[in-house]
């Protein structure tokens, strides 16, 4: 199958289509993983020029997250499996003001594919908010997102409260989204980025001192 037609359906918006392609496709055997980084994710990547260009507005990359969302919840089941344990726990979000949550979900996922108990909050969430969620839930891993250059400040204000609360030696705190640098998330504090959601996960098991992931697959 082409990959390339599910990142057309991503483009135009087409949830109905996305969603039978990677029902189709995953039924043919492709992996779960393939899937999301060969087809949906650059779909999502030619969205995000073409609204640069101005050929795309707000409608248009609405529906394409829309078409994305549908087709990663097929998928979903496939990443997350069933190995979470009462031990492992993370909380997920993007931080306020800030209203992209597909990445971060997606860390959240493969998070739980690896044994983590995930807590998403979702987007636009306040940073009391995040750290309440961290102390009520006992979470190791507290992972921040920011796409929006006006927005990554409020990383930085997350682990400043965290620092106020004394809570800051309790939790590792990750940042990642497109704006967010290496650079950038050692000034502000945080424990370290990756620029996706495979090497977010291996980066949080080899810091928590955890043995390699079990391998995640469509079957
Ligand atoms: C979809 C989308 C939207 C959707 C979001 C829907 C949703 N529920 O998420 C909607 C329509 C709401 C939206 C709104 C806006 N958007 Co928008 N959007 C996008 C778009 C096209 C795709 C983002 C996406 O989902 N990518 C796919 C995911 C899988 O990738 P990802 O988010 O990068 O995540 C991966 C990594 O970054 C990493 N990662 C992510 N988080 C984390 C966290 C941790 C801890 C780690 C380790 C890793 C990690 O792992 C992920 C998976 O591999 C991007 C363009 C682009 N190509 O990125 C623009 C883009 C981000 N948007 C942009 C803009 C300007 C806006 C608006 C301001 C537009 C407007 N005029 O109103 C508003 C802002 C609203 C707000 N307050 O947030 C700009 C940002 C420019 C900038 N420099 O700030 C972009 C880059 C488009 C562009 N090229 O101009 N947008």
């Amino acid at each position: 199958m082409d990959l390339n037609e599910l990142s057309q359906y991503v483009i135009d918006g087409d949830g109905a289509a996305a969603v039978d392609w990677t029902e189709r496709a995953l039924a043919d055997g492709m992996d779960a993983l393939t899937i999301i980084n060969e087809g949906l994710i650059p779909g999502m990547d030619v969205v995000g020029e073409r609204f640069q260009q101005r050929e795309f507005f707000m409608p248009e990359m609405l529906v394409a997250a829309r078409a994305m969302k549908a087709a990663m919840a097929i998928v979903k089941p496939l990443l997350t499996g069933d190995r979470a344990s009462s031990e492992l726990r993370a909380v997920t979000g993007t931080v306020q003001g800030d209203l992209h949550d597909i990445g971060v979900s997606l860390v959240g996922m493969m998070l739980e594919g690896a044994g983590f108990e995930v807590t998403h909050l979702g987007p636009d969430v306040p940073p009391d908010e995040f750290l309440k969620t961290v102390e009520e839930q006992g979470a190791q891993v507290l992972c921040l997102s920011a796409m929006l250059t006006t927005t990554i400040k409020n990383m930085k204000v997350t682990i400043d409260r965290a620092v106020e609360l004394e809570m800051r030696d309790q939790v590792k705190i990750y940042v990642g989204g497109a704006p967010v640098t290496s650079e950038f998330a050692t000034e502000i504090g945080a424990d370290g980025t990756t620029g996706d959601a495979g090497s977010a996960v291996q980066m949080v098991r080899e810091q928590l001192g955890l043995a390699a992931a079990p391998s995640t697959s469509s079957g």
